[in-house]
């Protein structure tokens, strides 16, 4: 029983300290989360750039 606890706090655990942004957000190196016509607007939504790479696309994936 142990054994299954321990388990359950993992996955719990586990999906809690991920960032959850939505299918239309971007998830940022800093856990923020920004819309994905945001990502390469040349505008630093995130607060890090992580939504403006040196090498834009435009494309949102
Ligand atoms: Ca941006």
């Amino acid at each position: 029983m142990v054994t299954l606890l321990v388990a359950v706090l993992t996955i719990v655990l586990v999906t809690t300290s991920t960032p959850t942004c939505r299918r239309s957000e971007f998830p940022c190196n800093n856990g923020r989360c920004v819309p994905l016509n945001r990502y390469c607007d040349a505008a630093n939504d995130c607060g890090d750039s992580s939504d403006e790479p040196r090498f834009c696309t435009r494309k949102c994936h």
